[in-house]
């Protein structure tokens, strides 16, 4: 049982695996919460556990002036906000979204009289709630609602504010999550070139988890060349050897018979890159080229 007094009052609406992980995390801190779910069954733990039930979003958004959506898309919070009254309501929207549809319901938010935050969660649900687990959320939008509700935002995880534009969070999120897809599309092709030998994935693991950290650092050469517009200084594997050794990354996936769709959309980025006279640079010049 928990201990619901003393903590800011709040409003949650969507008990997905997200939303259930923050939900209990702010009951466990003694926070008094309402909650609604689209589908009522889901809310049935939350209430054993202390959290009072609206029947309706808009009814979950008239009980306290904190509300939080933890939905599944940019759509479905629209949806469920829609009969809402959101005057004098500080809104914080945890769902994923793109820093454009943030943007727009900042706006649809304040015209409706609520002060507005969007946020980036940069977790998964185990690691809600549980100190140094190294999960975090992005915050972007009213400097002021974030300043008056930090404590209660840091409950289910660190707090990291972006910034008064209300489609950082999202951006900063986005960037992450597309960093992560990169890699793992690179882990996905290093396991499937030894799919068909006999080298147990694992015992390969552990060297992809050490080759992949090692490398890690590199952004920081990068960042720094990104900011001086100098992709030469500080570069240690230039263009003109990487794009050779690429011809060995591309006939060795050939040779175990691995399709190299995973790969080809970067190299060609780097062979362009290198025809347009830049082999003493780095690959940071790749990022100039995805600029439209
Ligand atoms: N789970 C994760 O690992 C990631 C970690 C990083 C952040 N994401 C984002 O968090 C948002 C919620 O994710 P989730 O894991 O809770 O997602 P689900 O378990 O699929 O739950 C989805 C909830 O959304 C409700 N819902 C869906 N459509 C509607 C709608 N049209 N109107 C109202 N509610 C809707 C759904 O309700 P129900 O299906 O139970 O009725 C769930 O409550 C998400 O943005 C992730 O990208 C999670």
């Amino acid at each position: 049982a928990q201990n619901n007094s003393g903590g800011t009052p709040l409003t949650l609406l969507g008990l997905g695996a997200m939303g259930t992980a923050l939900a209990r995390a702010w009951l466990a801190a003694g926070h008094p919460l309402t909650v609604w779910n689209r589908t009522a069954a889901r809310t049935e733990p939350l209430a054993a556990e202390g959290a009072a039930v609206a029947g309706t979003a808009a009814g979950a958004v008239a009980a306290n002036g904190l509300v939080l959506t933890c939905l599944l898309d940019d759509a479905s919070v629209r949806e469920a906000l829609a009969d809402a009254d959101l005057d004098g309501r500080d809104l914080v929207n945890l769902t994923t979204s793109t820093p454009g549809q943030a943007r727009a319901l900042a706006e649809w938010a304040g015209q409706r009289g609520a002060r507005f935050l969007d946020a980036g969660i940069m977790a998964v649900p185990r690691m809600i709630g549980v100190p140094d687990s190294g999960g975090y959320v992005f915050y972007s939008g009213s400097r002021e609602l974030f300043d008056a509700h930090r404590d209660t935002l840091a409950v289910p995880a660190d707090t990291r504010y972006v910034g008064s534009d209300p489609g950082f969070a999202a951006l900063h999120d986005v960037a992450l999550l597309s960093a992560m897809t990169g890699m793992f599309s690179g882990v996905a092709h290093a396991f499937a070139l030894l799919r068909r030998e006999e080298i147990p994935p694992k015992e390969f693991a552990p060297l992809v988890e050490g080759w992949l950290t090692g490398m890690a650092p590199y952004v920081h050469l990068m960042a720094a060349q990104l900011g001086s517009g100098d992709y030469v200084t500080g570069t240690e594997s230039n263009l003109a050897m990487m794009v050779a050794a690429n011809a060995t990354l591309l006939d060795t996936a050939r040779e175990q018979g691995v399709s190299p769709e995973l790969l080809t959309p970067y190299l060609e980025l780097m062979a362009r890159r290198l025809a347009d006279g830049h082999g003493a640079e780095s690959d940071t010049g790749v990022v100039d080229l995805l600029l439209h």
